[in-house]
């Protein structure tokens, strides 16, 4: 497995390169041009200034998360040809640099969604946590509002441009079904897998997270079926998965290593962290232990190596720990506690061979 860890940009983040550099057996950054409105073109020269940045630490640009699709790609509107005519051109310019990997979603309005991004845990830290009774009640223009008042709070996904025509997306859904979304997404990757091919880019879509409808908006990259079903829309090792084990534990009737074992082959990219779930279907994030959460990391790991996998992976979202200051869930330490326990499992199985 070629390890990587995902950083924001200069300006961006508040972990930089110089101390991503000295977390033992990083070889990439995950990286994305985070001022670019979902359905534009990027520019070569910004793609460049990343490049160049990346090469000073000896680091690899070869995974980007993400490059978002444009709302009227996923509604299937007339104006999409337009957006994935932008998009094709971003994977081809990406392949300049070498790129082998774009992670990518199709979820409906919102990415990710939490209802607490500090919730404390027994040992003082704090982590993302989900509440189900709070999304159940809530407006979702309530949380926008929160987040928009409260710059700690930017999630990514939630950038102020996606967000600012909400009511008319909420509209817009309202009459597109889970296989209208099916459908939709088939005609995406119709038109952009042979473009992946020819660049030899991955594309790896994300699952929904969590993995079940929120707002009453569709979602359908939720469970081991539907990634089948995702992975025969094309048939091709370009049409591939970021199998992120926190996004598909969140549901407990997910067998997160037995999608691991199942789809070894088209998995470009691994997000590895833990949940703990709780009864009432809340979850909040844990350390990457197995110990400390529902998911047995251990186990996922194992499928991994067991199925020969040389992708790319990256410690997700972390707790904040030792009073660090930064993006919800993308702090350094936790994550790098999270890697030297990935690694150490991994160099375990490794030596056991
Ligand atoms: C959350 C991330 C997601 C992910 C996108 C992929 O921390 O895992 O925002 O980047 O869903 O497009």
């Amino acid at each position: 497995m070629k390890m990587v860890f995902r950083w924001y940009g200069e300006g961006n983040d508040t972990v930089t390169l110089a101390q991503i550099r000295q977390i033992p057996g990083v070889s990439g950054i995950v990286w994305a041009l985070h001022d670019v409105p979902a359905g534009e073109e990027w520019p070569i020269e910004k793609i460049m200034a990343v490049k160049k940045l990346a090469d000073r630490y000896g680091f690899n640009v070869d995974v980007v998360e993400s490059v978002n699709v444009h709302e009227d790609i996923k509604l299937g509107l007339k104006t999409r040809e337009l957006y994935i005519e932008n998009y094709k051109n971003t994977i081809t310019k990406l392949a300049r640099v070498g790129v082998k990997v774009i992670c990518y979603n199709f979820m409906p309005v919102f990415d990710w969604t939490r209802t607490d991004m500090a919730k404390g845990l027994a040992d003082g830290s704090t982590a993302l946590f989900y509440e189900n009774e709070k999304i159940k009640d809530m407006d979702p223009m309530e949380l926008v509002k929160q987040i928009a008042s409260n710059p700690d709070l930017t999630m990514p996904g939630w950038e102020p441009e996606r967000l600012r025509h909400l009511n008319e997306l909420f509209e817009a859904y309202k009459s597109v079904t889970d296989e209208d979304l099916w459908q939709n997404l088939k005609y995406f990757l119709e038109q952009i897998i042979p473009v992946a091919e020819a660049n030899a880019i991955k594309m790896a879509i994300h699952p929904d997270d969590p993995p079940w409808p929120v707002f009453g908006l569709p979602r359908i990259i939720t469970n081991h079926e539907n990634l089948r079903r995702l992975l025969n829309l094309v048939d091709s090792p370009y049409n591939a998965l970021t199998l992120c084990s926190g996004s598909l534990g969140a549901n407990a009737e997910n067998d997160v290593p037995g999608m691991v074992r199942e789809f070894v082959d088209r998995i470009a990219f691994a997000h590895i962290r833990n949940v703990r779930r709780f009864d009432n279907g809340d979850f909040i994030e844990t350390s990457h232990r197995s110990a400390d959460g529902s998911l047995d990391i251990v186990e996922i790991m194992k499928a991994y190596h067991e199925g020969g996998f040389t992708g790319y992976v990256r410690p997700d979202h972390g707790r904040h720990i030792w009073g660090e200051k930064c993006r919800p869930g993308y702090g350094l330490y936790d994550r790098a506690l999270g890697i030297m326990y990935l690694w150490g499992i991994w160099d375990t199985l490794e030596k056991r061979r």
